[in-house]
């Protein structure tokens, strides 16, 4: 019997790209887009797409009932920021979404379970540089407590259940293809755009903030080879460390200055979502990953950069 995947969430920066190329792997009509509003792109008529939205219990049994999936990837979530302004609706949305994504996987015997979780669920203590797989994890966003507590969830699926359900703490993550939403590390997509348009860019996060980062070409592949990888040789079922490269605004903009030599990069001061920058890692040791499923990142910021520049001038 050929997969049957739901992509939940299939609108967001991530499931953009997820579909299509879930679609590419698995056939278009074997990859069901599911979003809380309609696509405005290609993706409508490249497959089937259903209205969700993974709060409503009824509907979410109704979609897995008609398609019966053997693959359900949950990306529907309130990011850092805008879940700072939204504290409620973030944890709500975030955390029983997830609940009944699980649930309904174990009801319906879903073979496989995607869900992301995110740098943000470390926090002030821990570890800043290289932050290892375990450690003290204070997260004080909500976003970062709703995925601190969804990789607990996801843990106890597996090991009470034996659901199989994956997970990668994700850096942020650039792309030209779909805008982020909301996120503290948006500032690493805009730059690029405004670059272009502009030639100038005012960045809400200061000139040495470094963070993990990561070129979403590499995200999805990623995210799939985690998918792919046999169930056995996996001893991560809260959430797999992930590293691409690290850097600050003032680094990134050096780089763009390499094609774009009078970019002018200034920056904006307390912006909340500084603060939020500021209780995250600088960067990830990601070697469980690595030594389990044989993730190596391929875009360095040099390869990252000029990739988003040539792809957004088209
Ligand atoms: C955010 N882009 O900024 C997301 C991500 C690590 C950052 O989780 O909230």
């Amino acid at each position: 019997m050929s997969d049957k995947i739901l992509v939940l969430g299939s609108n967001g920066q991530i499931g953009t790209e997820l579909v299509t190329a879930l679609r590419s792997g698995y056939g278009s009509d074997n990859v069901v887009a599911c979003d809380i509003r309609r696509p405005d792109y290609e993706i409508k008529n490249a497959g089937p797409f259903e209205f969700v939205n993974v709060l409503d219990k009824e509907i979410l049994k109704a979609v897995f009932e008609k398609y019966k999936p053997t693959q359900v990837y949950l990306l529907a979530a309130l990011l850092s920021a805008t879940g700072e302004q939204n504290p409620k609706l973030a944890w709500d949305l975030n955390m029983n979404g997830l609940l009944n994504v699980l649930d309904l996987a174990l009801v319906y015997k879903t073979a496989k379970v995607y869900w992301p979780s995110s740098i943000a669920v470390f926090g002030p203590n821990s570890p800043k540089v290289n932050t290892p797989q375990f450690c003290t994890m204070d997260p004080n966003t909500v976003y970062g407590i709703s995925k601190l507590a969804g990789e607990r969830w996801c843990e106890y699926y597996h090991q009470k259940y034996g659901l199989d359900v994956r997970s990668i703490r994700y850096p942020g993550l650039i792309s030209w293809k779909a805008a982020p939403g909301g996120g503290t590390t948006d500032y690493a997509v805009h730059i690029f755009h405004e670059a272009l348009k502009k030639g100038s860019y005012s960045s809400f996060l200061s000139a040495e903030t470094e963070l993990p980062m990561m070129y979403m070409d590499d995200a999805i592949r990623g995210t799939i080879q985690l998918m792919d990888a046999p169930a056995e040789n996996l001893s991560i079922r809260s959430s797999y460390n992930f590293a691409g490269v690290s850097f600050t605004p003032e680094v990134l903009a050096a780089e763009i200055k390499k094609h774009i030599p009078d970019f002018k990069l200034t920056y904006s001061e307390n912006d909340p979502r500084q603060e939020i920058a500021d209780s995250w890692p600088k960067s990830i040791d990601d070697s469980y990953a690595n030594k389990e499923w044989g993730w190596k990142p391929d875009f360095d910021l040099a390869k990252m950069t000029a990739d988003m520049l040539m792809n957004l001038k088209k």
